[in-house]
């Protein structure tokens, strides 16, 4: 985090709510992640405010008195912006602007404002733009245009400013948007369509995608699996894409290794719909691995998180194995004892030891080797085109030249033996 303040950034103060004494610790956490989340995004924070009480105000989510309170501190520090770590209805935000008198931000707001800043594919614009316009839409109000017309700073770039829409969404109404949506949502379709048709062509290889909290260290596991060359960064968000390589398999068949996009608490549920297209790789996945920050105090929450997100995605029954990483800046052994009763077959690593790299990578080849079946066939010679198909799928484990034809035993992934068995269904042994 930012110690000093840059003459370009703005100031903002941070706000959350602690419903019970018993959470917070966990609220805490929540706002150190939410001033990671505000640097990230630009600002400098200058101060935080909790306050307790057990329901928020329907009317300001925080108390009036207390709004009145941070209008106060807003003055004395000269804050320009002020975030509230838990979403706010559009009618809260109207009444925090008129009683604060200064850009109101939630949490979602703040995240999307990061994905707009980062996205730099086509894909990923058009997921995030989506995503924004969504959220915007019931906020669209006198304040959403006040807020506009300082377009640039945090939070007001993001849905109609630079990164996003474009500045003529200052004077669009909602039927523009809605135009937009549909026309977003269109242009997403035939990416999701082209994806479909490029991952025909893999459909025989075994499937291998990272999923976990952001800054966990996936893009990190990730080069260090394929050698790819992928954005490491010690912020949140540094992966928008999702990217896939191959990691190559001595005498058998490769595997793509697919790293996506981090997770995080409270994420957008417009978001996570928009993204859907990038975390295709996690649906079609025959193996995740879960990557958690093994050196982070919240790790569990963190592993909740990534849980429930998987959850609200719709994803199902595909085979995860944890993987503990940053081994190597945990200080408490006990954490790994805790890890290892949790999760017995979670493995420890650190993605900057190349030797933890080989266990990992050892690892899935096993899990890979287990779930392979064998298939055998008997090829008769008049058919022997077949041959390179059968190499091409599998490890071949048995051969023999027989008076009908070769006999063949190979040994192959699931999707794999479908296809053959679709293929060759007359020549199964
Ligand atoms: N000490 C230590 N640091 C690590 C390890 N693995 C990754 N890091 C650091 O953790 C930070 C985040 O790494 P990334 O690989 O960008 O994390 P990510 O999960 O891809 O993050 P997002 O793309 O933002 O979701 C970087 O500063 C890495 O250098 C590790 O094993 N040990
Ligand atoms: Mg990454």
């Amino acid at each position: 985090m930012h110690d000093t303040q840059s003459k370009t950034q703005e100031r903002a103060l941070l706000v959350g709510v602690c419903p019970d004494t018993d959470l917070s610790d966990e609220v805490e956490e929540s706002m150190r992640e939410l001033a990671r989340l505000a640097d990230t995004a630009g600002a400098y924070v200058v101060d935080q405010v909790i306050q307790y009480r057990h329901s928020p105000n329907p009317a300001y989510y925080i108390g009036s008195g207390k709004a009145a309170e941070i209008a106060e501190i807003c003055k004395e520090q000269e804050v320009d912006l002020v975030i509230f770590d838990n979403d706010l209805s559009p009618a809260q935000v109207k009444n925090l602007d008129r009683s604060i008198e200064r850009r109101i931000l939630d949490r979602s707001g703040l995240i999307l404002d990061i994905f707009a800043s980062r996205a730099r594919s086509k894909q990923a614009r058009i997921q995030v733009e989506l995503a924004q316009l969504k959220y915007m839409l019931p906020r669209l109000t006198r304040q959403w245009s006040h807020l506009s017309r300082q377009a640039g700073g945090v939070g007001s770039g993001g849905a109609i400013g630079v990164r996003g829409p474009g500045e003529t969404q200052l004077e669009v109404d909602r039927r523009l948007v809605r135009g937009r949506i549909e026309q977003l949502s269109r242009a997403l379709e035939h990416v999701e369509e082209a994806y479909q048709n490029q991952r025909k062509g893999r459909i025989d290889k075994f499937c291998v995608t990272l999923v976990g909290y952001t800054n966990a260290g996936k893009s990190t596991v990730f080069n260090a699996l394929t050698q790819a060359g992928t954005l490491i960064e010690d912020r949140l968000f540094a992966t928008l894409d999702a990217t896939t390589r191959i990691v190559p398999v001595s005498g058998g068949q490769d595997i793509l290794l697919s790293d996506t996009v981090g997770f995080i608490r409270k994420l957008p549920h417009h978001l996570v719909a928009s993204f859907k297209s990038t975390l295709m790789e996690v649906f079609h996945a025959d193996l995740l691995l879960h990557v958690v920050d093994a050196s982070h105090p919240q790790w569990e929450a963190h592993m909740e998180t990534v849980g429930r997100v998987l959850d609200e995605l719709g994803v199902h029954d595909i085979p995860m194995i944890p993987v503990f990483n940053k081994r190597d800046a945990v200080e408490d052994f006990a954490v790994f004892q805790r890890m290892q009763r949790l999760y017995p077959d979670g493995v420890a690593v650190s993605a900057l030891d190349p030797a933890d790299m080989e266990r990992l990578r050892n690892k899935v080849f096993e899990y890979i080797d287990r779930s392979r079946l064998e298939l055998g066939l008997v090829i008769p010679y008049t058919e022997a085109r077949y041959l390179a198909t059968v190499y091409e799928s599998g490890d071949v484990i048995f051969r023999a030249d027989e008076p009908n034809g070769v006999r063949l035993v190979v040994r192959v992934m699931p999707a794999a033996a479908g296809k053959l068995n679709r293929l060759l269904d007359r020549f199964v042994a």
